[in-house]
């Protein structure tokens, strides 16, 4: 199928369509870009929603209830749920696909898992892409999960409108969270499996880090909201935290995303050129002697770099 005849039929809102379209932009491949470059004007519409977390703390029984109550309100949602093929958490495509079974049958919902395939931070390198299709094929919100893992959390701060991180009570998750700096990313806390012994303290301890910090007048102080996605408790006030955040921010939500495309542009600028180089500039296994060179400490660093460039340029 052509690219131009897959956009339309992405664009349409056909499942198959979506379904090969994700997978070609998670394949890196020239199609995927081809794919990107039709249906891009064509994005901006959708709300998209960061869900990130310690492995198990209940992300995807969160979604699950969240695309529930959004589906109430008549929007349509896709989510992409980033598997973390690490040593965690096996098997959570398939545990994703179960936990979300509950809308299978639902045309306004759209559920994608991916792997991290190795990519540090919590996100899969094409994330952005695949909700640029799922945005492109008319979803209303998309809903991104990822866990977390630590610094690298920032990446889903590079994808979301607005950064949604669960904590669960008693795993020492709020000093976790304070190390890993996600006290700065987050636009609103939940504390799932607040059904659980110690949800109050970890409310508590959440407040006096946030305390810490001085919130400036008309500034967003990001709300804390106990959940118990197994049974659905808060989940309404979850995303009522959510829907204000959205209209605090709508000002400002032109910069969050143009901070985004930055991002991506220099990625994407970086990986191209090192690919030119790579391919175009050097010869076969010239990279590599490069490498022996520096190891051996005949040149150093900076100096191979600025040959490089010399013959890049
Ligand atoms: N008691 C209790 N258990 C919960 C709650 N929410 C989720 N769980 C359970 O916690 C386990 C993990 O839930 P998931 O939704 O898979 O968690 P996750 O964060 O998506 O996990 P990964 O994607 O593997 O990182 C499941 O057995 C859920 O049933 C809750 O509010 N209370
Ligand atoms: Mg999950």
């Amino acid at each position: 199928m052509s690219a131009a005849s897959l956009s339309s039929r992405v664009l349409d809102g056909d499942v198959r369509a979506l379904a090969r379209a994700i997978s070609l932009v998670e394949d890196e491949s020239a199609d995927g870009a081809e794919l990107v470059r039709q249906l891009f004007p064509h994005t901006g519409h959708a709300y998209l929603i960061g869900i990130t977390g310690a492995p198990g703390s209940g992300k995807s029984t969160l979604v699950d209830r969240l695309i529930g109550e959004i589906r109430t309100k008549g929007q349509t949602v896709g989510v992409v749920a980033v598997d973390p093929t690490s040593p965690f958490s096996g098997g959570a495509i398939l545990g994703d696909r179960v936990r979300m079974q509950a809308h299978a049958g639902d045309a306004g919902v759209f559920i994608r898992s991916m792997a991290t395939r190795g990519h540090l931070g919590g996100l899969a390198r094409p994330t952005g892409e695949v909700a640029l299709i799922l945005d492109a094929a008319g979803k209303d919100v998309v809903i991104i999960e990822t866990v977390g893992v630590g610094q690298d959390e920032i990446d889903i701060v590079r994808t979301a409108d607005v950064s949604v991180v669960t904590l669960v009570p008693g795993a020492g998750d709020e000093v976790q969270a304070l190390k890993a700096g996600i006290m700065e990313i987050a636009d609103v806390f939940v504390v799932n499996k607040s059904d659980r012994e110690g949800a109050d303290r970890s409310v508590a301890s959440i407040e006096a880090n946030l305390s810490l910090q001085t919130v400036a007048e008309g500034e967003w102080r990001p709300p804390i909201v106990k959940t118990e996605a197994t049974t659905g408790r808060g989940v309404p006030e979850l995303l009522d935290a959510i829907e204000r955040f959205r209209s605090h921010t709508a000002a400002s939500q032109g910069e969050r995303r143009r901070a985004r495309a930055e991002y991506r542009l220099r990625e994407l600028l970086a990986q191209h050129f090192v690919r030119h180089v790579e391919r175009k500039v050097l010869s076969d296994g010239e990279f590599d002697r490069i490498l022996d060179r520096i190891a051996a400490r005949e040149v150093d660093p900076y100096t191979a770099v600025d040959e490089i460039m010399k013959r890049a340029l």
